[in-house]
């Protein structure tokens, strides 16, 4: 897929979503960095780059426009081991990048970023900073279990699933502030992922 440009914001998790895919496909694009607070993330909700208000926004070769990191995940996935062929593990993946978005990403993602964005401290009172602590330990918890009994979140093998739910779990401890030496099996799981061919880092931009 020749003539792709990713509008991404550097520090974000769901940006990095489809960083990781795009490396772990071996597909080349340009890379449109629009950092939280910037002008060039202003111009691109100015200029209608990110249609949806909202980056990740993938520029497809025909000029079309794809918003929401997890649809971007499984539209590249089409037609690789990324994407299970079976209809009941593709609902059980969708059903994970649901969590991901609907449970996951609301708390560990917030709670990292009242850590991480200085304009954003003052909304870091420690009544919200407990409660997200709290209510993402719940979450993990039950990333946790699956873990226990299972490699992956869906199938045999990784799918956009997995990449759904590593972009922010993976620094949940670092960014977030949660004690992850309470999940063995996440921490497993992550190593497993970090370890895969192509890998990037969430600050490898290209
Ligand atoms: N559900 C969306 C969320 C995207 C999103 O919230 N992006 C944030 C960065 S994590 C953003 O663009 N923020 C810029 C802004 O709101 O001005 C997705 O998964 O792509």
């Amino acid at each position: 897929m020749a003539g792709l440009s990713l509008f991404s914001m550097p520090s974000s998790g769901n940006s990095y979503k489809v960083r990781l895919m795009l490396s772990f496909l071996g597909l080349n694009y340009e890379h449109i960095s629009c950092e939280n607070g910037s002008d060039a993330l202003a111009d691109a909700k100015a200029s209608g780059n990110a249609p949806m208000g909202k980056l990740p926004a993938l520029h497809l070769p025909d000029g079309q426009i794809l918003s929401e990191s997890n649809a971007i995940l499984c539209y590249l996935a089409q037609g690789t081991s990324w994407l299970p062929d079976d209809g009941l593990e593709q609902a059980r993946m969708l059903s994970w990048m649901f969590f991901e978005q609907n449970r996951h990403e609301p708390i560990i993602a917030v709670r990292a970023s009242l850590r991480t964005y200085p304009e954003r401290a003052h909304l870091a009172t420690p009544a919200r900073m407990a409660e997200l602590l709290d209510s993402g330990y719940a979450v993990l918890a039950l990333m946790e279990d699956h873990l226990a009994d299972n490699t992956w979140f869906a199938g045999q093998q990784a799918s956009v699933a997995d990449i759904a739910l590593y972009a922010y779990t993976h620094t949940a401890g670092s960014r977030g502030g949660y004690d992850m030496t309470r999940f063995p099996n996440i921490s497993a799981w992550v190593s497993r992922i970090a370890a895969m061919p192509n890998y990037v880092g969430l600050d490898d931009i290209p």
